[in-house]
């Protein structure tokens, strides 16, 4: 037993002379800067240093309680997570906001400029990764035993620039002046081993047994990141793993004398951990790219594994104290990394392996499209990870001996199922992996789940039809509501307290104001406040002047063919040319957000006809405020939360039956916006949630998209009918937008009338006439302020806390164990 000094935690003080004097000493002690002197970046460093002492003490405590209350916990392992700026989430959620700002206004420092200097953390391209985020956020403020796993990439999603219309990608350069929030745990490094090859040792009695030998090494060493509860004392983990060299490398060629040698390869295998790869809808397929994979998910495992030892309990309590989750595939091969670790390294029986890990992992598929889904080359998965194509062999043996006797003579249905997939020149399916390997696979909207049910695990579905549940996405409204729309949440404070804040249900309680008119005034003056600032960003970051009085339109998300920016655009092109002909338009704000993945061309050309388009209608007198368009440059969760609260429209118009869930959907409705969608994604749940009338559902349904594929798509024969729409896909692709080169927009204008794979023009009259329906219902102010309300009132399901609950209850049976004050640490 420790002595008592050894088992204190320091409890520092979270009043605003406290705090004070942990920033005044932090400039001198962490930053090794005279006060007098201190730039703001240095003070911005000195104030994370004051919050992360206190977020590590809470985290301790957290630790010892979920120790001596014998936990189970869940480890959510992705890829991804899109985190964005942690300064003013660690302070809003530590408690500590109101006091540090009086602190550094003390030192003659303005809080709000300091929180402007921050870096986004950008480990992640899109839905998936702000998903994770937002999910670890959930865990801590709900008081839920999670940990989240993933990379400590160098570099993030890329910078965009434009230059001047077409994307430019710039490296992330996010860890340059160093990082306040982590803690390197050198003392906490896993040996990660690729190439090399198996050797089977076979014994008289019992199992074969297997080594994996030679090949090389290289270390993953844990950085930790507290994520702190909002509301609680609760402080929860996330621990992303960075490449190091062995020092087994360094000494192999120092020994032989080639110095150079010897340090170009120590840094080539640390290159595991250099990049995010920015593709947020393709399977990479690059050896880089598994090595990431398996590089964090085994060091996760490990971890993992270590800890549940550490606690005193046996390996068969594995499912009983342990969930582990998979985001999507990406970390699907830890279900044979983790047979591995029980079977060759902690020598259990397979059977008994097998079901501990069935009973531990379960997955979560984002998405249906063929080109996401993942699949590795038989010859490359044996030559990088030999041992573990032995152990997909013998999971898929097993699995196809079960389905044999289930069918038996049906040998299509094996090969449908099989984990191996023999067509394609010998190939590893990740997702049939991840469901075979999985207790629970879950689709992320109603929808999608069951399009999952019907289409990708079909066969999955009829053998283990209890294997399949739906979680629907969701969103934190700490970021999302109380840090992004300060204005709004002041004034729902006003009306109906601050319980939503823990319960966002309870926004239910605006119900009965929708139609009171103090209420409407006051909701329709803070959007307006939140388009003067957005309107005061888009002037710095691209000269142009926005009218706060009309429309803003948004359509913010990553750019593919199937989001159909293309759909907006030619809505904007079709206006420019009404306008122009002497027609009278509802006036509007067209403001387009989103990276092209580097290597997608036909995303990077809509973002350049976008760009081109914008520039003509911008600068065109003849317009004037009845059409703006705006590409904002190098979209992020920082401009994100200047964006979303300032949209009147939220653009959701993805063809039916692609859009997995969507959650900038969510996000945009709880701040007010008004959907225009198609029945895709989890637009169907908001529709029933808000009520048709505060949504506007347009075009083809799922079942219709997949019935006007079979009958042959016309996209000509539909120009021919529709005078504006043939007249605008004509003014693009006759070199209008162009100044320079005319042909340019000639394929464009191919594309559409002849390949049109995402039925941009067949659904393009009922999308103009939902457009046409906003603005009739914008231009009665009374009438919008109450549906923009009711449909504030009414996205309580969205929050991300529901679908953490639903995740505890239906896949992980994990309860939450909320940190009492300070019991452990006897103080107050
Ligand atoms: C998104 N997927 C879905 N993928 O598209 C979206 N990164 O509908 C859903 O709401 C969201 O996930 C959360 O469930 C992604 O964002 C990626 O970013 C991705 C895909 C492949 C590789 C890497």
């Amino acid at each position: 037993m420790a002595a008592p000094e050894v088992t204190h935690l320091p409890n520092l003080p979270n009043d605003v002379e406290g705090l004070r004097q942990s920033i005044r000493d932090a400039v001198v002690r962490v930053v090794g800067e005279d006060p007098r002197q201190a730039t703001e970046r240095d003070w911005m460093e000195a104030l994370a240093f004051a919050i992360r002492e206190r977020m590590v003490e809470r985290r301790l405590l957290t630790r010892r309680q979920f120790a001596d209350e014998d936990v189970k916990r869940v480890y959510y392992l992705s890829m991804e997570y899109l985190i964005g700026r942690m300064l003013e989430a660690n302070l809003r959620n530590m408690g500590i906001l109101e006091p540090a700002r009086q602190a550094m206004a003390d030192l003659g420092v303005n809080l709000d400029t300091i929180l402007d200097l921050e870096d986004d953390a950008a480990l992640g391209n899109g839905g998936l990764g702000r998903l994770a985020a937002c999910i670890l956020e959930s865990l801590a403020t709900q008081g839920y035993p999670g940990y989240g796993y993933g990379i400590r990439y160098e570099f993030g999603m890329f910078r965009q620039e434009f230059e001047p219309y077409h994307q430019v990608e710039h490296p992330d350069n996010w860890l340059r002046y160093g990082n306040p929030w982590e803690f390197p745990r050198s003392d906490r490094k896993y040996p990660i081993h690729f190439y090399g090859h198996v050797v089977e040792h076979h014994h008289p009695r019992g199992e074969t047994r297997y080594t994996w030998e030679n090949g090389e090494e290289v270390l993953a060493m844990a950085y930790d990141y507290p994520t702190a509860g909002y509301g609680r004392r609760n402080v929860n983990n996330l621990r992303l793993w960075a490449a190091k060299a062995t020092r087994d490398f360094d000494l192999r060629y120092f020994n032989e004398g080639d110095y150079i040698r010897a340090v170009a390869d120590k840094a080539e295998s640390e290159t595991i951990s250099m990049v995010l790869y920015p593709n947020d809808a393709t399977a990479i397929g690059k050896e880089l790219r598994l090595k990431q994979e398996y590089f964090f998910v085994s060091a996760s495992l490990q971890d993992i594994l270590d800890r549940h030892l550490a606690l005193g309990y046996n390996l068969d309590a594995l499912p009983d104290k342990v969930a582990i989750q998979l985001n999507d595939t990406h970390p699907a091969i830890a279900v044979a990394e983790l047979m591995r670790l029980l079977v060759d390294c902690h020598e259990l029986s397979w059977d008994r392996a097998w079901d501990l890990a069935r009973r531990t992992f379960a997955y979560t598929n984002h998405t249906l499209m063929p080109e996401a889904l993942e699949t590795w080359p038989v010859e490359l998965m044996e030559r990088v990870l030999p041992r573990h194509m032995g152990i997909i062999y013998q999971i898929n043996h097993d699995f196809l001996e079960q389905v044999r006797h289930r069918y038996p003579g049906d040998n299509d249905r094996l090969a449908r199922l099989s984990i191996i997939d023999e067509q394609n020149g010998r190939r590893v399916r990740m997702a049939h992996l991840a469901v075979v390997g999985s207790h629970r696979v879950n689709g992320v909207a109603a929808l999608h789940t069951q399009l999952l049910q019907e289409t990708l695990f079909e066969d999955f579905y009829n053998l283990w039809p209890e294997r399949f549940v739906n979680v629907t996405n969701g969103v934190t409204p700490r970021l999302w509501m109380i840090q992004a729309n300060p204005a709004l949440t002041e004034l729902l404070g006003q009306r109906i307290g601050n319980d939503w804040q823990y319960d966002l249900d309870r926004l239910r309680a605006l119900e009965p104001y929708a139609h009171d008119a103090d209420l409407q005034k006051a909701f329709l003056d803070v959007k307006r406040a939140n388009k003067v600032r957005l309107a005061n960003l888009v002037r710095e970051r691209t000269g142009v002047e926005l009218n706060p009085d009309v429309m803003f339109d948004v359509q913010i998300k990553r750019i593919h063919e199937y989001k159909r920016q293309l759909l907006k655009l030619l809505h904007v092109v079709d206006l420019y040319r009404r306008i122009r002909a002497g027609e009278d338009v509802a006036p509007r704000v067209v403001l387009f957000g989103g990276k092209a993945a580097p290597g997608y061309a036909r995303a990077k050309g809509i973002i350049q006809v976008i760009n081109e388009v914008a520039d003509i209608v911008n600068h065109d007198p003849a317009v004037g405020d009845r059409l703006k368009c705006v590409f904002f440059p190098n979209y992020e969760v920082s401009s994100a939360s200047i964006i979303i609260p300032a949209a009147d429209v939220s653009e959701q118009i993805s063809t039916a039956g692609f859009e997995a869930s969507g959650t900038g959907n969510m996000k945009l409705a709880l701040n007010g916006a008004l959907t225009i969608g198609t029945l895709d994604g989890a637009n169907i749940e908001i529709r029933d949630a808000v009520g048709e009338e505060s949504i506007f559902i347009f075009g083809m349904t799922a079942d219709e998209v997949v019935e006007h594929r079979r009958n042959g798509p016309n996209p000509e024969a539909i120009l021919a009918q529709q005078p504006n729409l043939a007249a605008a896909v004509e003014m693009i692709e006759s070199g209008f937008f162009t100044c320079d080169d005319p042909g340019t927009h000639g394929d464009l204008g191919r594309y559409l009338r002849h390949e049109d794979p995402f039925f941009v023009i067949a659904d393009y009259a009922a999308y103009t006439e939902a457009c046409e329906r906003a603005d009739t219902l914008y231009a009665d102010r009374t009438a919008w302020a109450e549906a923009a309300i009711l449909n504030v009132a009414r996205m309580g399901y969205f929050s991300i806390d529901r679908t953490v609950r639903d995740y505890a209850n239906q896949i992980w049976d994990i309860i939450p164990e909320p940190v009492a004050p300070s019991r452990t640490n006897g103080a107050a």
